[in-house]
């Protein structure tokens, strides 16, 4: 079945709708969505949306057979089980579909934690009624729980939950005596970042693209949201990030920080700016950008500033402005979409890499040899190879803190840097 979504919201009274914000979650979350459907009304205790709407859009939508229908409205388990029942299709709601991105996005241990603990606690005061729910019938994302008696249920929820907590404290405990032998990847490491929907995802597809792709079946650990790239025949790890999301639900943002992790370990991070967004919205997500990066530790000289979507958008001469005062530096105007600009922000990602240097290696052939030269062709480009007596000779240029790694890598096996130009310059 295709990934199709329909999209509904209710409430209460007119004012700003939730549901453009909502489709672009959506579609960050994979999704295509079909239909949007709204209503002004009070809120029905049995379908969220007056029973006669709930009937109609169900009518609407059967023949699309959407995957799925997302709520902006927080659901009790017996509208849920209605709906559900109604639309013969999952329903889910705003909070649910953001733990789906966040989901995807988890690369450490600990933000799968954060994400897990997020969902459970978010569960846990429905946990009764929805298993009554499933007993009565079949409600799809609770398959199988009938077995289950409620109290039992619950008590399995708090014990995971406590659970969680401990391992969570570990980690953190872990962390704070670790930091500052973080492990840095042997790469330059490059992160796109900014908000949901501003064309992170498209940018980093057009980059990974434009460049050579670097041998994917090397980088076995890679997350599938990173690649490693060579750009001027440099290779550099470039990660397509979480966005931020404005009305973050309480219950998520310890998840949404532990998937940022990959922007707080990065060399640069490119924040993508829609230019596109009205003034007043350009601006209010720009001060959340730039305090959220600040608060995760990314220094804003760090930051390379690209204002995205050139190809739809007039008059961005005081939105650049505003990207002026905040980081000192012109934003780059591209359009994702159309190529324009990208070859200014190649040349600026030229100019911000670490220039690369040269060494020469002998290595007496051993046992760990082999493995030792497959990391030279990963993180960095090997020049001359030459098998000869019980030794090797190298001849590889890379990142000078990469070829410090190598160096000392050979050293413990013997071998013996015969030439380099590492540190002449100053
Ligand atoms: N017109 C235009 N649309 C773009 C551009 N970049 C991205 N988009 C569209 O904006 C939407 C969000 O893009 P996406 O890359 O998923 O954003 P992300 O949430 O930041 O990863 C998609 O519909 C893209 O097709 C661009 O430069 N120009
Ligand atoms: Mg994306």
């Amino acid at each position: 079945m295709e990934n199709n979504a329909v999209l509904i919201e209710v409430r209460p009274s007119a004012g700003k709708s939730g549901l453009p914000e909502l489709q672009q979650l959506a579609e960050a979350a994979g999704y295509s969505v079909l239909n949007t459907f709204r209503q002004i009304r009070e809120y029905d205790s049995s379908y969220c949306l007056g029973r006669g709407k709930a009937e109609e859009i169900a009518e609407a939508t059967a023949s699309l057979m959407p995957l799925k229908i997302i709520f902006n409205n927080r659901l009790k388990p017996i509208q849920r089980y209605n709906l559900t029942k109604l639309f013969r299709t999952e329903v889910i709601d705003r909070f649910q579909l953001i733990l789906e991105i966040f989901t995807k996005r988890a690369g450490t241990k600990e933000a799968k934690y954060q994400i897990e603990l997020a969902k459970l606690q978010y569960e846990l005061p429905m946990a009764k009624e929805n298993v009554k729910m499933a007993k009565l019938g079949e409600l799809p994302g609770f398959h199988g729980l009938g077995k289950y008696q409620a109290d039992v249920y619950s008590l399995m929820i708090k014990k995971r939950i406590s659970y969680l907590r401990r391992k969570l404290e570990e980690i953190s405990k872990l962390k704070s005596t670790n930091r500052r032998r973080r492990k840095k990847a042997a790469l330059f490491t490059i992160a796109l970042s900014g908000y949901t929907f501003a064309g992170k995802t498209t940018l980093f597809n057009y980059l990974a693209k434009e460049s050579l792709p670097v041998g994917e079946n090397l980088f076995t650990t890679l997350s599938t949201t990173t690649r490693a790239l060579a750009l001027s025949n440099r290779k550099i790890l470039l990660s397509d990030t979480v966005g931020f999301i404005d009305n973050l639900p309480h219950l998520l943002v310890e998840s949404f920080y532990s998937t940022l992790e990959e922007v707080t370990l990065a060399d640069k991070v490119i924040l993508v700016l829609d230019s596109s967004d009205s003034a007043p919205e350009f601006t209010k997500k720009l001060r959340t950008c730039l305090s959220t990066l600040n608060e995760i530790g990314v220094f804003n000289s760090s930051v390379i500033p690209v204002m995205n979507k050139a190809d739809m958008a007039s008059n961005t001469r005081p939105l650049e402005d505003q990207v002026f005062k905040a980081f000192g530096v012109k934003p780059i105007k591209i359009s994702a979409k159309t190529g324009e600009g990208i070859p200014a922000l190649l040349e600026e990602l030229a100019n911000v890499l670490p220039r690369y240097e040269q060494m020469k290696l002998k290595i007496p052939l051993g046992k760990n040899v082999n493995s030792l030269v497959s990391w030279a062709f990963q993180f960095a480009n090997v020049t001359y190879i030459n098998y000869s007596g019980n030794y090797v000779d190298l001849e590889i240029e890379g990142d000078p803190s990469s070829l410090q790694r190598f160096k000392r890598m050979a050293e413990g096996m013997g071998g013996a840097e015969m030439q380099s130009n590492i540190g002449e310059k100053q």
